[in-house]
């Protein structure tokens, strides 16, 4: 079985602080992972302080592209270092995590779509590793390089490796209404659109309502949950709210 999992970047960085990893949060959660011993399991983890800070400062986002080299370099080289700080945080608790960087690997064609061959990673997770991708800048045809956040990853990598289950753990326990009660379940955008504003930090990729609409695209059931539920969707239960 599957499980592809993604790590918001608000979880585990100190979103308002460019490049700060939240140590005990990210410690929970590796502490998590390490306890479910998931036999086929792949991580993403979103871009928090680290990616979503140089995007801004440089103008860039999923739409909005880049042809400067430098720019380039530094939102991806902000996103090595948290790919590598999660990294060690799993191999600290030996969970074999290794790391997978997309930029290298997939790009957007004109209209935007992404194409992220899934092979590599498939084979990565079929010789025992878990594979730890993350949010990130592509090429983008006729654009330059724009970003790619973690849950179009998400929907990629759960299409590509058929995955059996799909979770992400965001900051709150669920999708929210109104009333700040997780909505427990989603068929249809249309339904929840009231209720999902943007991300009130630097987020160039669309906050909920991005994830929502992503995740709804694909056949795996998923889970967005906040962190105290993350052991709890490792063990096979279903928290926050399900999306399918
Ligand atoms: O936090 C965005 O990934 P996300 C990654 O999953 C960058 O939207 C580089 C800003």
């Amino acid at each position: 079985m599957t499980v592809v999992l993604k790590l918001g970047g608000s979880v585990i960085t100190e979103k308002g602080e460019p490049e700060t990893v939240d140590i005990g949060a990210l410690a929970d959660a590796a502490d998590a992972i390490a306890a479910a011993s998931i036999g086929d399991l792949v991580l993403v983890h979103g871009g928090g302080s680290f990616g979503h800070h140089h995007a801004a400062a440089h103008g860039v986002s999923r739409t909005d592209g880049t042809r400067d080299a430098a720019a380039v370099r530094e939102i991806h080289g902000a996103m090595r270092r948290l790919n590598d700080a999660v990294c060690d945080a799993l191999v600290g608790r030996d969970v074999p995590a290794v790391p997978h960087h997309p930029h290298s690997a997939g790009y957007r064609d004109a209209a935007g779509d992404l194409t992220l061959p899934t092979d590599t990673v498939g084979a990565t997770r079929d010789e025992g590793f878990v594979p730890v991708l993350h949010g990130d800048v592509v090429t983008h045809v006729d654009a330059g390089a724009t970003i790619l956040s973690g849950d179009e990853l998400v929907v990629a990598l759960a299409r590509g490796l058929d995955a059996d289950r799909v979770g992400v753990c965001s900051t709150v326990s669920g999708v929210l209404d109104d009333d700040g009660d997780v909505i427990e379940r989603i068929d249809d955008y249309a339904d929840v659109e009231r209720y999902l504003g943007g991300s009130a930090d630097t987020d160039v990729t669309g906050g909920m309502a991005a994830k929502v609409r992503a995740l709804l695209d694909l056949d795996a059931p998923a889970s967005v949950f906040g962190p105290d539920a993350l052991g709890g969707f490792l063990r096979g239960e279903g928290p926050g709210t399900v999306i399918r």
